[in-house]
């Protein structure tokens, strides 16, 4: 049987979850980043080859990037945008000399992933971490002051807005200021609210259809490094999926991302299928999205959301919420088979948990939530698994 490659996100020598935690929780690979390199410069063989060194000796094996950051000029095509392109190709080239061909990245303007609140107390005492549309809305307006964001709303979303935000102590905005632009962890941007105003001002002539021949841009010029040198470029879909704060998003739905196959065809053209992104939408059937895709799926994260009626969302355990995630797993099992090659999946994300909730994590990144997905996870797997293989 063809079963995924386990593995797990580490933040480097700095990550309070260490090598050996990682080990002992079973995962065998490793997905990191040099997130020391300034974004947009190279990554050279000599700092990669100093990663994996540190990698090995734990016993581990670094298969997965996550991420090379794309410049900010480079999705808006300004600046200095092709020097930074030329230095990606050469980071492509210096990853694959050094034996790791699956790189993950994202086209998202301005903010990574996104949450209002990194700490939110569920049913079992843990803690998750969520989106809550009134407080994001209350944020957009009257702590950003975005120019134009009341058009955006609905009365209703602006009334619920303005309750919340009177409600809030001056901590409390302090905390959702920081949720939302000083970067969470993998961000590799963070923001002050005077500076975050001038980036959103950068995207003010770029709409969804710009930002979309941007990356197909990108991709032409980078795909062609990729394919020679047999590695995969894999795309982290828009999370939250949907476009916010007035700037175009562009891989929310199956349909995103067809298109961008259609515009480069590329074989290193990839997707990093993250269910709890793509999970948000009703209107997006991940079982089908793995299917359809199959082929150009490169890595995958696993992990669970539960919406509700009001736009809110927050992270679930991992096979609880709203992702069929037995389907997701019979689907992701079954392509390995026809394809005949094992993909890496990490547990993606957790809630802070058991020790973890005395100390100081990376949001989303504890070790015992995590380790309690993967754990769970991997029962799934085998149990689909051994189903599959008696027939
Ligand atoms: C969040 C992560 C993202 C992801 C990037 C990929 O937990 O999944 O930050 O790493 O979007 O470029």
């Amino acid at each position: 049987m063809y079963l995924c490659r386990q593995s797990w996100r580490w933040y480097g020598p700095n990550d309070p979850v260490s090598l050996a935690d990682i080990r002992q929780a079973g995962a065998t690979d490793i997905v990191h980043a040099l997130h020391h390199v300034p974004n947009g410069e190279i990554w050279r063989i000599k700092e990669i080859q100093a990663r994996q060194k540190i990698i090995a000796n734990a016993g581990l094996v670094w298969s997965v990037v996550e991420s090379v950051p794309v410049h900010e000029h480079i999705k808006t095509q300004t600046g200095d945008f092709q020097r930074y392109i030329e230095n990606y190709k050469e980071s492509i080239r210096n990853l694959a000399h050094c034996g790791i061909h699956c790189i993950t990245y994202n086209f998202m303007p301005v903010l990574d992933w996104t949450r209002t609140d990194l700490a939110y107390e569920v049913g079992d005492g843990s803690r998750a971490l969520r989106f809550e549309r009134a407080a994001f809305v209350a944020f957009d307006l009257f702590i950003l002051k975005r120019e134009g964001a009341e058009a955006e709303y609905s009365d209703e979303e602006k009334q619920r807005a303005e309750t919340r935000f009177n409600e809030m102590t001056l901590a409390e905005r302090e905390r959702l200021t920081r949720n939302m632009i000083a970067g969470l962890p993998g961000s590799e941007e963070s923001f002050t609210v005077e500076q975050f105003r001038e980036a959103l001002d950068r995207y003010k002539d770029i709409d969804e259809e710009q930002l979309r021949s941007n990356l197909i841009y990108f991709l032409q010029e980078v795909c062609p490094v990729a394919d020679e040198c047999g590695s995969e470029l894999v795309i982290h879909p828009d999370d939250p999926p949907f476009s916010i704060l007035g700037l175009p998003r562009i891989l929310s739905t199956a349909e995103d991302f067809r298109r961008l196959i259609e515009a480069v065809p590329n074989r290193s053209n990839g997707l990093c299928l993250c269910t709890g992104s793509f999970g948000v939408r009703a209107d997006n059937d991940l079982p089908q999205m793995m299917r359809e895709f199959g082929d150009r799926v490169g890595f995958v994260h696993l992990r669970s959301t539960r919406r509700d009626a009001e736009g809110n969302f927050q992270e679930d355990n991992h096979l609880e919420g709203d992702v069929p995630m037995y389907e997701v797993m019979k689907a992701l099992l079954e392509l390995q088979q026809r394809r005949k090659v094992r993909l890496p999946m990490r547990p993606d994300h957790g809630h802070q948990m058991c020790d973890d909730l005395k100390r100081k994590t990376n949001p989303g990144y504890s070790c015992y939530g995590r380790m309690r997905g993967l754990a769970e996870l991997r029962g799934l797997e085998m149990g689909i698994a051994m189903s599959m293989s008696k027939g």
